[in-house]
């Protein structure tokens, strides 16, 4: 199917909060119970269309949580246009942690990339060990937004991805009209000197002024 965008949406986070999960949900809609450590990175692609019929062709990279493959990890979200960072709402570490992912994506990520703190495991939560509110309280102070989903229910996990491919999808608008202006203020640029040359120095004029004054012009200052 032809596209027209292709975005990176990278999944980060500590080991088992449940990043494969996510992404298996949001790419296939199945959710294997107890799967395997991801080691370096995975990837699925997942197609959009988005509002006024336009086609999002979105590639999600699942990352390895463990600490060993943090410089590997790195190079994708580098190129990421909005990352998924994730937590366990039954884990108290991985919430701490983010603080350290946090720091990471402001070293490493471009800076306009759009970060989204995720709960997962909202399915667990009778054995909740983060208030939702805490969660809502540490994305704000970031100015950052957070949800809570989760990957074996399926619970709000479609509505969290289509919010964030089409929030950089808006972003994609903005600055392809951003090029456009600006194109068009080169080519006014490029076309108003030219018109003020032509209009001091083009040589009937040249000629003209010559003659009200009575002075010869000299072409020398014609270019
Ligand atoms: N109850 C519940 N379990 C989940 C959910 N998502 C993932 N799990 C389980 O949590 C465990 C870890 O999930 P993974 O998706 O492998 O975790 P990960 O973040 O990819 O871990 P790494 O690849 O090591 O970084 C597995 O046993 C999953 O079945 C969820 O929403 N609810
Ligand atoms: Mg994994």
């Amino acid at each position: 199917m032809p596209f027209d965008y292709l975005f990176q949406v990278a999944l980060i986070g500590d080991s088992s909060v449940g990043k494969s999960a996510l992404m298996k949900r949001i790419a296939h809609n199945t959710f294997d119970e107890g799967g395997t450590t991801t080691l370096g990175v995975d990837f699925c692609m997942r197609t959009v269309k988005l509002e006024g019929g336009k086609v999002a062709k979105v590639k999600i990279c699942d990352t390895a949580g463990q600490e060993r493959f943090r410089a590997l990890t790195r190079t994708f979200y580098k190129r990421a246009d909005a990352i998924m960072l994730v937590y366990d709402i039954t884990d108290k570490e991985s919430f701490e942690n983010l603080t350290t992912w946090i720091r990471d994506v402001h070293e490493h990520a471009p800076q306009s990339v759009q970060v989204v703190i995720v709960g997962n495991k909202a399915d667990l939560s009778n054995s909740r060990a983060i208030p939702r509110a805490d969660a809502k309280y540490f994305a704000a102070e970031l100015g950052l937004s957070a949800v809570e989903l989760s990957a074996k229910s399926s619970k709000n996990v479609e509505e969290t991805f289509l919010t964030i491919v089409k929030e950089i999808a808006r972003k994609a608008e903005r600055d392809e009209e951003l090029v456009r202006k600006s194109d068009r203020e080169k080519l006014v640029r490029r076309s108003e000197p030219a018109k003020k040359r032509d209009k001091v120095y083009a040589p009937s004029e040249m000629i003209l002024l010559g003659e009200k004054t009575g002075k010869s012009t000299s072409s020398s200052c014609c270019y």
